[in-house]
């Protein structure tokens, strides 16, 4: 080993990989231990954004911009500290493969339609009046709800309503910028006008329950909203029985015509966590972003106790040991790259192998100076 090291050390050797850095060609000798990790050894570190900052950091941007001056949405996005120096382009997104943010839209505001190559998700954490319209149906958005913009669909947001609202975005952004994918444009108007009956999709799928018999085989998800009444009604029905060790009581929400992720890259999930409850600790290849909607207790993410109540932000990186408690009874919706992961074939997840599946504590969370 040493030999080897000094070889590698060696003036012949480190002379030859400057010199035909000019031909833009690079030594495999040297790249392959940064590459080729046993397992996944991700950059982005496990964190935890807490409501009272995402709220205070909203209401100030509400004073200095406005979706009507600035023709952009008032988001403010989740930079994972561990990805600020491997994304040079001046951003860091919340995992590898996703972007989340927070949402602010008042009454009288309107964020201009557009389209572009990434799907989005959104999932309504406060308030209540405020439509998105996609492809033509406005979806009417009130707490609890999960709504998709899937990719290429035309989409823009508008608050005939009375309080202000905010959503939780997630996007599978960096997927399409890193294979070079991504499309984008605005519609010609500020915002599209409704071309079919208000919450359409909703209605004609029952929510998700049924299909038209005319609609076998939609080209696009053929549901654009989730209701928050019929989710907590799954999760009362699942929770009468036995939960899962991992995640307690938890629902995916899917594709009706295909039964799939609503979202092809982005899958999303509801989870109800009893008072009490404590899952066993497992690991998997997918990254997780977790909102708190509703209660409060804590995860234990590779031996660090992250202490969350309603309207954190939560983020696992790959690979990384996790495990669950609840002090309340709690909802937790989550957003992950597990979709990416499947169509890769690389999707692997393992129970933790000691300590009756649960991990020691070695350390609390204390958010990282910049
Ligand atoms: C987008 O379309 C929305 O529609 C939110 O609300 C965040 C971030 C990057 C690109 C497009 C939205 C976005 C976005």
């Amino acid at each position: 080993m040493a030999e080897k090291m000094e070889f590698f050390e060696s003036k012949i050797v480190q002379d030859f990989n400057r010199e035909i850095e000019q031909y833009h060609l690079g030594p495999l000798w040297n790249a392959i231990p940064d590459l080729m990790h046993k397992q996944p050894t991700p950059a982005a570190v496990p964190y935890l954004w807490k409501w009272e900052t995402l709220h205070a950091k909203l209401m100030e941007a509400r004073e200095i911009f406005t979706p009507d001056r600035g023709g952009e949405r008032r988001a403010i996005y989740f930079q994972n500290p561990g990805l600020k120096q491997r994304q040079p382009w001046g951003w860091a997104s919340t995992t590898h493969s996703l972007y989340a943010a927070v949402q602010l839209i008042l009454p009288g505001e309107t964020a201009p339609s557009h389209r572009h190559t990434q799907s989005a998700l959104r999932f309504i954490m406060e308030g209540e009046g405020a439509y998105s319209i996609v492809q033509g149906e406005r979806l009417f958005m009130e707490e609890g709800d999960f709504l998709i913009t899937p990719k290429g669909l035309w989409h823009g947001h508008a608050h005939p309503g009375d309080t202000p609202m905010i959503w939780m975005d997630c996007l599978d952004i960096p997927t399409i910028y890193s294979i070079a994918g991504t499309f984008y444009e605005n519609y010609p108007k500020k915002i599209e006008q409704p071309s079919v009956p208000d919450n359409y999709t909703s209605q004609r799928y029952a929510g998700g329950l049924v299909r038209p018999i005319s609609d076998r085989y939609p080209k696009v998800a053929p549901l654009g909203s989730y209701k928050w009444l019929q989710t907590l009604a799954a999760l009362e029905g699942l929770s009468r029985f036995e939960p899962d060790p991992y995640d307690g009581f938890a629902v995916e929400y899917i594709n009706p015509s295909n039964g799939h992720t609503a979202n092809p890259t982005i899958a999303a999930w509801m989870q109800k966590l009893p008072s009490g409850f404590h899952s066993k600790a497992h690991r998997h290849t997918n990254s997780v972003i977790y909102q708190v909607f509703k209660g409060s207790g804590y995860s234990i993410v590779n031996g660090v106790r992250f202490d969350w109540s309603k309207g954190d932000f939560l983020v696992i990186p790959n690979w990384a040991w996790h495990e669950h408690v609840a002090n309340e009874d709690s909802f937790l919706f989550s957003a992950s790259d597990l979709p990416i992961m499947e169509k890769f074939d690389l999707q692997q997840e393992e129970g933790y192998p000691e300590n009756a599946g649960h991990q020691i504590v070695t350390d609390e969370f204390k958010p990282l100076l910049p």
